[in-house]
């Protein structure tokens, strides 16, 4: 029995560590005062349920030192202990879940962004600047911002844990909502909705930044970027059209208008490749467009085979794209 108890205690604490490292996606480190009210129901149901768990072990621990006794008890204490208590704990639970979640309803919002879910990445567009990204979403700190959320294809879930709470993104249907984030950081944010093979690396991030610096960034990107005068960035210009990225690709400001994968407009200065999967440099950047399929397997980007001069041209030529 005790060896039993130590073996179940053990394993608490392994399973607690989970808790701990890492607070990036984390949401039990709010940053929002929506991710704080859902933090706050999480502890309080925690607290509401532990106590009711320890309760009942109390109860059992009883029970079994009467063992062997002849029967007693009443039926008094079985209806208030099995009914009337849980029907009491439930309510409550239920009043204060359902006083969250009216807490939560949108706010306007100072200006729109939108999200598209795509099998396994995220398009995020600013219509009123003409913006279009991917898997980083910029926000000024403070300040809310209005969210449309829909999908490309099959239904994703779009959730920040430190920001807000889950949000399905469905085909055809538009899904409104606001974050808004109050320290300046990166969050992480990831698909929480099984929506096919890659779907554990759909991820992305919100990068909350000051206002001014916001501004400057939006400033940076509603422009194309100037097109290549370097021969060495020409060459990888006119190498990314021969190898006919642009039949999936967009790039502002060339012929390249594909629709299928990530805009590419600004990908110099974005953080991460494939959807959060790897960091943003020269050499994993040719090591996702010779073949894609080692790092995503099964995404929808197909392997390149490409000599290996043209290859470092256009992801030379990507780096640019600031
Ligand atoms: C058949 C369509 C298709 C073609 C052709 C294609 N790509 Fe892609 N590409 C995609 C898709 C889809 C993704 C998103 C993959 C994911 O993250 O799930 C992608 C992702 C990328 C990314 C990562 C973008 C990001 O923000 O994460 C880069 C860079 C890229 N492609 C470059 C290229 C280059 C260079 C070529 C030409 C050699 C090319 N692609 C050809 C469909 C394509
Ligand atoms: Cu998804």
């Amino acid at each position: 029995m005790s060896r039993f108890l130590t073996l179940l205690v053990i394993l608490l604490v392994l399973q607690l560590t989970a808790c701990l490292g890492s607070d990036t996606q984390s949401m039990l480190h709010p940053v929002s005062l929506s991710a704080e009210r859902i933090a706050g129901l999480w502890w309080f149901m925690l607290a509401v349920l532990g106590g009711v768990t320890l309760a009942v072990f109390v109860l059992l621990f009883l029970g079994m030192r009467l063992r062997g006794r002849p029967p007693g008890g009443s039926t008094g204490f079985v209806v208030a202990g099995g009914i009337i208590v849980p029907a009491l704990i439930l309510v409550i639970l239920l009043v204060v879940a359902l006083r969250t979640t009216v807490a939560l309803k949108p706010a306007p919002g100072t200006f729109t962004i939108q999200v598209i879910g795509h099998q396994w990445w995220w398009e995020v567009r600013y219509p009123e600047w003409g913006i279009v990204t991917a898997n980083e979403i910029h926000v000024p700190v403070g300040m809310d911002v209005r969210l449309e959320v829909w999908s490309a294809d099959v239904i994703h879930s779009f959730w920040v844990p430190r920001l807000h709470g889950k949000i399905d993104l469905l085909p055809d249907i538009v899904n409104p909502f606001s974050i808004r984030a109050d320290r300046p950081g990166e969050y992480r944010g990831q698909c929480a909705e099984f929506c096919g093979t890659q779907h554990a690396k759909m991820a992305f991030l919100v990068v909350a930044m000051p206002p001014a610096e916001f501004e400057a960034w939006v400033d940076e990107r509603r422009m194309p970027p100037e097109p290549p005068a370097d021969p060495a960035l020409i060459l990888g210009h006119d190498a990314f059209f021969e190898a006919q990225c642009h039949a999936c690709h967009a790039i502002r400001g060339t012929a390249a208008v594909g629709k299928v994968g990530p805009d590419l407009t600004h990908l110099g200065s974005r953080l991460t490749l494939g959807a959060g999967e790897i960091p943003n440099t020269l050499g994993n950047l040719q090591g996702w467009i010779a073949n894609p399929q080692a790092i995503k397997p099964g995404n929808l980007m197909p392997r390149n085979y490409l000599p290996p001069k043209d290859l470092h041209a256009i992801a030379t030529y990507l780096e640019s794209l600031k």
